[in-house]
């Protein structure tokens, strides 16, 4: 999270939170027509793969102030892992996407939440991270469904992730949603772990105060003002 702030005469004008988003999954799930839709409201009925990573900017309001999402589009093919790997480190909010016509691609949803996990460097636990699993292309017919909503949650409750929706990014079914909902669990997350964050001890006599895993000041307790 990076926090622009323009000074004007030593006054805060202008405060805008910037978010990185990561759309990871396999091929051909549908990454780069959510990224599209979101972005420019936009669905082109293509079939090229992205190479390496693309990434666009879009602001967003979620609960009365304005977010900067920096979306970075991933290419879901395994030959393009080494071009992907590098860009997340720094992620606020990892979006994993399967296509509910493709069974693969949600079986393969695990080994995607393990590849961010290991080179984004997260260390608090899934729990702790915004993810948000995304079943997109829910606009197919039922006879061509292979995966089920039934079985997308009860997948994220095994896997301890609390977010997750089905989307369309053809017909534009729950696409800003998705994107609405990750920020809300964003701030969830974060202000549960600044609370963490930020204990106040008492130990015998003394007050300890532990702001980021630091502590900050002691005090005898009988001059306390905190
Ligand atoms: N029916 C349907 N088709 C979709 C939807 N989203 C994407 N598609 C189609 O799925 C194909 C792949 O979409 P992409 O967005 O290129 O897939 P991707 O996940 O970015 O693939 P890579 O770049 O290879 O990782 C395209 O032909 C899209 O038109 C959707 O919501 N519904
Ligand atoms: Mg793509």
């Amino acid at each position: 999270m990076v926090e622009d702030s323009d000074q004007n005469y030593g006054r805060n004008v202008n405060k805008s939170v910037l978010l990185k988003i990561v759309i990871l999954g396999d091929g051909g799930v549908g990454k780069s027509c959510l990224m599209s839709r979101f972005i420019s409201n936009h669905f082109d009925d293509h079939n090229f793969h992205t190479i390496g990573v693309e990434f666009m900017n879009k602001m967003i309001e979620v609960g009365g102030k304005q977010y900067t999402l920096q979306i970075w589009d991933t290419a879901g093919q395994e030959r393009f892992k080494s071009l992907r790997t590098p860009f997340y480190r720094g992620t606020d909010i990892c979006i994993l996407a399967y296509a509910i016509d493709d069974r693969s691609s949600f079986n393969n949803i695990k080994t995607w939440l393990n590849e961010f996990l290991h080179y984004a460097g997260v260390k608090n636990g899934i729990e702790k991270f915004p993810f948000i699993v995304v079943g997109n292309k829910s606009d197919v017919s039922s006879k061509d469904r292979e995966v089920s909503y039934e079985q997308l949650k009860q997948w994220c409750e095994e896997n301890k992730i609390a977010t997750y929706l089905e989307t369309s990014a053809k017909t534009d079914n729950n696409v800003l949603e998705a994107f609405s909902l990750s920020v809300q669990r964003y701030l969830l997350l974060k202000q549960t772990l600044d609370q963490i964050n930020f204990l106040v001890l008492k130990y015998l006599h003394i007050i300890y105060i532990i702001k980021n895993g630091y502590i900050e000041k002691t005090k005898f307790l009988d001059c306390l003002t905190i």
